[in-house]
Order: structure tokens, then C-alpha cells, then sequence
């Protein structure tokens, strides 16, 4: 059994509705356990500015699938939410699910990098991941709510909690 994080963000299409209904499809899961959601957040974009603002955020999980199999879940979920591969970098999206963290492990393949190469260095990663793992940390050692204090917030705001939400 792994102890897993995934990272969520959703620009385009509603992304309230995208979000809800991934959690949704995670919590119904049947191969892993939705342990924690942190709230819901609003992010100015990173990278290209002329796309909207994201919502943002952090969920907990166990599970026993592999990393990769973890990997193929996230991205079949993705792409039944209307998710289409665009080769601009960090351009908009309905719906990106990230693997940050799966367990202490470090893994640097060619579909997966593990932790999420950008995880410290984005606020709104950070802050939804201290706001449930504030004691966690990371196979290098440094601990969430250290990273999570010392970045800028950028303006990442609580957006307001849905009714169908954790
Ligand atoms: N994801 C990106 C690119 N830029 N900006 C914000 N605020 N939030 C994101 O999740 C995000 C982004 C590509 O994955
Ligand atoms: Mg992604
Ligand atoms: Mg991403």
C-alpha cells in the first residue's frame, strides 16, 4: 500500500464541474482510497498569461496500483473529461492530474517523474498540500510546511467550497 498525492488544475470548461467530477471519479474508485481533498483554490496561470485563472487542488490517497498504473488511471480520467493533448507548454486545460508524491519513492522514467519536478516551486501546489500534509516530508527531506511558508502566494485564493465536495 502506497500513501500517494496528486496535484488537480482545471482552466477551461468549468472548471468547477471538472473538478468535482474528478474527485468524484477518485472517491468511487475502486483501486485506490480518497483519503483527504484540501479546498478547492484559485490560481493565476503559470506560464502563458492569456489563458484564465485555475482552480487548484490537493488530494491524499492510498493505494496499490504501481506508479505507472497510478499514472494510466490519472490520465484515463483526464481524458474522459475531454482532456486534449496541445503542445503548447503549460497552456490551458480541462483537467491535469499530477502525481506529486507515491510513497518516499524517487522515480525518473521516460511517462513519469516522481516527486513532480515543479511541486516546490508552485504555490499552488504547496499551499492545498500543507493545508492536509503540513508535517510531510518529501524522500529529500524537506518538509511541506517549510516549502509551503517561504514561497510567495502568488494571490492563490480559497475559492468557495462546494456542496459536493470533501
Ligand atoms: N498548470 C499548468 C500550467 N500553469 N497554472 C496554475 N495556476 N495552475 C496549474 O495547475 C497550472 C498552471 C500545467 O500543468
Ligand atoms: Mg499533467
Ligand atoms: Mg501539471
Amino acid at each position: 500500500m502506497a500513501r500517494c498525492f496528486l496535484a488537480l488544475g482545471s482552466n477551461l470548461v468549468d472548471p468547477l464541474k471538472q473538478a468535482i467530477a474528478a474527485r468524484q471519479t477518485l472517491a468511487a474508485s475502486q483501486q485506490l482510497t480518497l483519503v483527504k481533498s484540501s479546498s478547492l483554490y484559485q490560481s493565476r496561470p503559470m506560464g502563458p498569461q492569456d489563458q484564465p485563472d485555475y482552480l487548484n487542488a490537493v488530494f491524499e490517497l492510498d493505494t496499490e496500483l504501481t506508479p505507472l498504473e497510478l499514472l494510466n488511471l490519472t490520465q484515463k480520467i483526464e481524458l474522459e473529461q475531454g482532456r486534449q493533448r496541445k503542445d503548447e507548454r503549460w497552456g490551458p486545460r480541462t483537467l491535469d492530474l499530477d502525481i506529486l508524491l507515491y510513497g518516499n519513492q524517487i522515480i525518473d522514467t521516460p511517462r513519469l517523474t516522481v516527486p513532480h519536478y515543479g511541486m516546490k516551486q508552485r504555490e499552488f501546489v504547496l499551499l492545498p498540500l500543507a493545508e492536509i500534509a503540513a508535517d510531510l516530508h518529501l524522500p529529500d527531506q524537506s518538509l511541506v510546511q517549510q516549502l509551503a511558508a517561504s514561497i510567495d502566494s502568488n494571490g492563490l485564493q480559497i475559492f468557495k467550497r462546494p456542496a459536493d465536495w470533501a
